[in-house]
């Protein structure tokens, strides 16, 4: 067996510099727990960015994916396969969306969620040709495809991978003005998270989300909600449009949709919207394959069964107000939803990846965004005695 050095050394010579990970090499997880090569234990609180909501290989999940194993995995969608169909009912039927559209990662169902939206936008509200708009919001995250880079405001995502696609306009996020003022007569449709992510965990001000679903109804303009990584009871409720009483037009899913176990991602839409794409439009290899939606079913019915937006909901509020203690000389503010959790760092207090590095070093895996924030997303089926197991190691760096 390497070592955890000898596993980094050779990631490093034969790997792409595109990340700098956290000098832990995992080799075995269980539920909010894992194991490196020496078998030290660490609890997650990344949960692979929200993509093992569900705890790593939940049983239910693991046993589903065992099983279509021995049966079929991939056919393509040259022909029908027996998983797609229920897959599709049940996450339409979970979401109160009409009609689905399967991919892989999120960055590909935010890709056709786009296509969509501007063929919708020609054939349907007769837009000129070519000159379809589709306004997002600054600071957002929605992927790293060359056109879904093209509207980002992160210079370093952008940087050097120009020519841009056109026909994106960003305002600022959480500002019903400036959204109202960016509204054209060729503008298709809305792209934001309800939440951001990337941003650092930012929720948008109380009515943001109702007010723009008006003014999208009023100017006939699509509502796309991307909850990648919102979704599925990370914000303590299965959608976080939930938390607004709202319904999308648009709904992109992946992350936790399969439990960490392979790349499902899924758009989700009106009838009239989806049924832009005729046969030979859009698709994909894996797209839809049946063992994604065998996984996928599995991973959705844990979610409903061990009730995980309650628990995120229940533990998150608690967590948070045990993080609100820590406000001082280091910490400047907490912020989130559910267990999607921010603990925003002072200036004086140094960069966030100095306390990440420290927390591993004490069996917490958590990772900074931006310079100054350390995002905290736990498995959605951690218990209370490993949440408060985590609260003493942060209260030992933060407080
Ligand atoms: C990485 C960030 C999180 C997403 C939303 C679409 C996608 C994502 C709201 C694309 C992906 C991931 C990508 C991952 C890190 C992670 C991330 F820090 F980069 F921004 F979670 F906050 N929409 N987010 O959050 O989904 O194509 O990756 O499946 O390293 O890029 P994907």
């Amino acid at each position: 067996m390497p070592s955890s050095e000898e596993i980094i050394e050779i990631t490093e010579k034969y790997g792409a510099r595109n990340y700098k990970p956290l000098p832990v090499v995992i080799s075995r997880a269980e539920g909010a727990w894992v194991w490196d090569c020496e078998g030290k234990k660490y609890l997650d609180f990344l949960s692979a960015y929200s993509a093992v909501n569900q705890g790593h290989r939940h049983p239910v999940i693991v046993g589903a994916m065992k099983e279509q194993l021995d049966r079929v995995t991939l056919t393509s969608r040259a022909f029908h396969n027996d998983q797609l169909g229920p897959f599709l009912e049940e996450i339409c039927k979970l979401s109160g969306m009409e009609m689905a559209l399967p991919m892989n990662t999120g960055a590909e169902a935010v890709e056709t969620a786009v296509k969509m939206a501007r063929k919708w936008g020609y054939t349907s509200k007769k837009v000129a040709e070519n000159q379809a708009e589709i306004v997002c919001c600054t600071d957002n995250f929605h992927g790293r495809t060359t056109t879904v880079v093209s509207f980002s405001s992160d210079e370093q995502y952008k940087e050097g991978f120009g020519p841009y696609t056109p026909g994106f306009k960003l305002i600022p996020f959480g500002d019903v003005e400036a959204f109202e003022k960016s509204i054209g007569p060729n503008t298709v449709a809305f792209l934001v998270e309800p939440i951001q992510g990337e941003a650092g965990v930012v929720v948008p001000p109380d009515g943001y989300l109702k007010r723009v679903r008006d003014i999208c109804t009023k100017n006939n303009i699509l509502l796309m909600l991307d909850e990648i990584q919102t979704g599925l009871g990370r914000t303590g409720r299965m959608f976080c449009f939930e938390h607004e009483g709202i319904r999308p037009d648009v709904l992109m899913l992946g992350k936790a949709i399969s439990g960490g176990l392979l790349p499902v991602s899924v758009v989700l839409a009106s009838r009239e919207a989806l049924s832009v794409f005729r046969p030979g439009d859009h698709g994909s290899t894996f797209g839809g394959c049946p063992i994604g939606c065998a996984v996928a079913r599995a991973a959705l019915r844990v979610i409903v069964e061990d009730k995980l937006p309650q628990r995120s909901a229940e533990l998150g509020a608690a967590f948070s107000k045990k993080l609100e203690t820590l406000v001082g000389a280091k910490v400047e503010l907490v912020r989130g939803r559910g267990l999607f959790l921010a603990v925003v760092l002072k200036k004086a207090a140094g960069p966030a990846r100095a306390y990440c590095e420290q927390l591993l070093e004490k069996g917490l895996l958590c990772k900074e965004t931006h310079e100054n924030i350390i995002r905290f997303a736990p498995p959605l089926v951690i218990d209370q005695k490993d949440l408060d197991w985590a609260f003493e190691r942060i209260k030992e760096v933060l407080g």
